[in-house]
């Protein structure tokens, strides 16, 4: 057996340092590597069990091409020539008789450079439609902070931070791009401070100063309380302020009108933790806000993203070591040039999201639009799709939208690893190889200023091609041949050229990372059209945004729907990924929906019941836990759950215990797109 290093990826988004046994072309032991940058000799489940998914029986092999009905379960295995060409006939008949609009590229969370290269393909084919999750996935906080501070700030927990606060991140089981929990467990052990806010407790919440028990999808008001602190009690970095914010006057205004106690009413947490969690953060320096996915699975993200940028600046903490910083990247291929965006200077304009008013430089298009496009023709029809590394059936809010979206398409080609609910509705299934399986570079695109090396360590199966590879091969057929390369491995030397390195002297040295250079707008401003963070936005008239973050509506209540549902990642799958994995499936067997013995015990439903979810848009089952580690007005139900068990005509059970089922796609946020997946009306019930 030899031992070889390379960094986990395709279970999250990747990033920690693995040290890999390798025996006989096959992967057979995987290890934390011990000096991982990221990592530094933390794993978990998910890495640990990554390599099982390769050898699973049934995973997909063979190109398949559907006989009979959609969905209705019959495969013919063809060859991939005759694949590519089936894929290549059909998304070009729909360009010529619709234009390259009406064909979409779909991706789900970016797992490699896959993602760049889907970008590629559709921008050199002409289609500005390229639909991503990004809606509910970290677009908000990108975007927001680019209109906000010019830049995404992200948390550097390389640096030891007197004070995180964990907003809406479960960092211990989710590990989130590549901020992975075992450099912040460090710093706790020594010293670092923790505020929690979070309706559920945490792996973390004993170790927390203060934990904000919030009621689901009212972030925007506690981050308003905050502020509201902060300011009237004079707490703020006064030099800061002074010299590099544009509007605080304007945002002081705003918040004289509304009082603690008004953000304690909506937020359901107490005045005092309010105010001790103001006083702490504003006092420590530095102190980081790692933000979550629950500010941004709700419509009111804009707002939410953009008290919490204005709450990094004012105490002192934007672009400093250990703080929320500006990463420099790493000398490599820019990502416009990589995805050649040369090639389709008007797409901002021609996606199908600016018919809708989405912020200026969201650059994928939110699934809400896409469903909208396909169905009802807003602003143009689209008739393919595209997808690769997605589930939208199980992903996308509102599944039945999803699928009646699915069925109306002329043409859906899907790349997998194995048979999913979407791919069960395909057109062309193609048998993709995935990571240990090719050479792939991690987080170039994401903007926290590294890149990971991922070398391929064994072949794939006979059939199976990397999603680098089999866009490569549709390029050249597709499009211009000049654009793509006879070795789809060049385009990972695409990226490295500026550095001065091949990808085999990147392997070697396993990550590249950009120079440590904090504070940078004392040299250069911040990159905004008055140099300065925006807490009140200047271009907000001229786009159409609000200027100063708002408090949103307040959930309307309905009787028929007490309690508040909300969710949070299992820490042993991806989204719906990796259910069929027998490792993963023994840690987590069903899906388990939270909920406090106060609410459970009048409602007669005792631990192991199954308990029916009901909200206004449907109706799913899952197994009760009883556990007050959760709020007594709401409910945490698992999310991602199929039964790849169950029968392929029926989608593998799709709609039995699938959250999805009960968000919908609209009431979304205007600035993102973004519907709402946490805080919903809800009752539960005894089966
Ligand atoms: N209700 C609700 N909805 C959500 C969320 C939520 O919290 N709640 N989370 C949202 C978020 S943050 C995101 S990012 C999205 C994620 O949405 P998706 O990315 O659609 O979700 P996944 O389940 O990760 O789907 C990935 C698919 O890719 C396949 N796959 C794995 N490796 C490879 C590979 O190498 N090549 C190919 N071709 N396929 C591969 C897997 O088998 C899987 O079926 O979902 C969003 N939707
Ligand atoms: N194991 C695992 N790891 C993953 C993923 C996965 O599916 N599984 N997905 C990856 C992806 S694509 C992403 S984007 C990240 C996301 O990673 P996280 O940002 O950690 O996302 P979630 O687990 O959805 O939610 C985080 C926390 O929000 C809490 N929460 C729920 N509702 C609310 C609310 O209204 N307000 C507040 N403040 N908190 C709330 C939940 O209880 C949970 O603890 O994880 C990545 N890593
Ligand atoms: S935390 Fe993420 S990158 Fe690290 S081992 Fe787990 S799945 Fe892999
Ligand atoms: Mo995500």
């Amino acid at each position: 057996m030899q031992w070889r290093k390379t960094h986990c990826a395709r279970m999250d988004h990747g990033g920690c340092g693995l040290i890999v046994g390798v025996e006989k072309n096959r992967v057979v032991a995987i290890k934390a590597d011990p000096e991982g940058f990221l990592n530094r000799g933390y794993i978990c489940p998910k890495g640990l069990h990554s390599a099982d998914k390769l050898y699973h029986p049934r995973r997909l092999r063979v190109p398949l091409m559907r006989k009979g009905t959609r969905g209705e379960g019959v495969w013919e295995e063809i060859s991939w020539p005759a694949a590519l060409e089936a894929i290549k006939n059909s998304l070009l008949a729909v360009k010529e008789k619709h234009g390259a609009r009406a064909v979409a590229f779909c991706q789900g969370m970016p797992k490699g450079m896959e993602h760049f290269v889907l970008i590629r393909l559709a921008n050199l084919f002409g289609s500005p439609n390229v639909v991503a999750t990004q809606d509910v996935c970290h677009a908000p906080r990108e975007v927001t902070g680019l209109h906000t501070c010019g830049f995404y700030p992200v948390v550097d927990f390389h640096q030891q931070a007197k004070t995180v606060v964990l907003w809406g991140s479960n960092i211990t089981s989710t590990n989130e791009e590549g901020e992975i929990s075992g450099l912040l467990l460090e710093s706790i052990k020594k010293g670092t401070e923790i505020i929690l806010v979070d309706p559920r407790s945490t792996a973390l919440t004993n170790k927390a100063r203060c934990w904000l028990q919030i009621r689901p999808g009212t972030d925007c008001a506690l981050a308003l309380g905050l502020l509201k602190v902060i300011i009237e009690e004079g707490l703020y970095d006064a030099a800061f302020v002074e010299k590099w914010t544009h509007g605080f006057e304007d945002l002081a205004r705003y918040m004289a009108q509304f009082t603690v106690e008004h953000a304690s009413q909506i937020t359901g947490v107490e005045a005092r933790l309010i105010r001790d969690a103001a006083r702490t953060y504003a006092s420590s320096r530095p102190a980081a806000i790692q933000w979550g996915n629950a500010i941004e699975q709700h419509p009111s993200v804009f707002d939410t993203a953009r008290a919490l940028i204005c709450l990094m600046a004012i105490c002192g903490n934007l672009d400093i070591p250990g703080g929320n910083i500006w990463p420099e990247e790493p000398p490599v291929l820019g990502l416009g040039k990589f995805v050649r965006a040369d090639c389709l200077p008007t797409k901002a304009r021609d996606m199908i999201n600016a018919h809708h008013g989405t912020i200026p430089r969201l650059m994928t298009v939110p699934p809400a639009y896409f469903r909208k496009a396909v169905l009802h023709g807003i602003p143009y029809p689209v008739k393919a799709a595209y997808m690769q590394c997605t589930n939208p059936l199980m992903t996308y809010a509102q599944s039945n939208l999803t699928r009646d979206a699915i069925m109306r398409l002329d043409f859906l080609a899907v790349s997998e690893v194995f048979m999913t609910p979407t791919a069960s509705l395909a057109d062309i299934v193609l048998p993709a190889a995935t990571h240990f399986e090719f050479n792939d570079i991690g987080h170039y695109g994401l903007g926290h200023g590294y890149i990971l090396a991922r070398p391929k360590l064994v072949d794939p199966p006979d059939h199976c091609r990397s999603d680098i590879r089999i866009l490569n091969e549709l390029g050249k057929i597709m499009t211009d041949p000049k654009d793509w390369y006879d070795d789809p491995d060049m385009l990972l030397e695409e990226v490295l050229y500026p550095a001065g390195i091949n990808f085999s002297h990147f392997s070697e040295i396993g990550f590249l990372k950009g120079k440590d250079r904090p504070q940078k707008y004392l040299f250069s401003g911040f990159k905004t059209p008055t140099g300065k963070v925006e807490l009140a936005l200047s271009s907000a008239e001229k786009y159409g945004l609000q200027s100063l973050p708002r408090l949103p509506d307040l959930l309307e209540l309905d009787p028929r729907f007490p309690l508040i549902l909300t969710s949070a990642k299992s820490p042993v799958y991806l989204h719906s990924s990796y259910r069929w994995v027998e490792s993963l499936r023994t840690r987590e067997p069903e899906p388990v929906v939270e909920i406090n013995p106060e609410t459970a015990g009048p409602l007669t439903i005792a631990d192991g019941d199954d308990v029916l979810i009901e909200t206004k848009m449907g109706i799913i089952t899952q197994k009760a836990r009883i556990t007050d580690l959760i709020r007594p007005d709401v409910v945490c139900a698992a999310y991602g759950w199929w039964f790849p068990e169950g029968n392929p005509v029926e989608q593998f059970d799709w709609c039995r215990s699938n959250y999805n089922m009960l968000t919908s796609a609209s009431g979304e946020g205007k600035e993102f797109g973004t519907p709402c997946l946490k805080g919903i009306p809800c009752s539960i019930r005894k089966l």
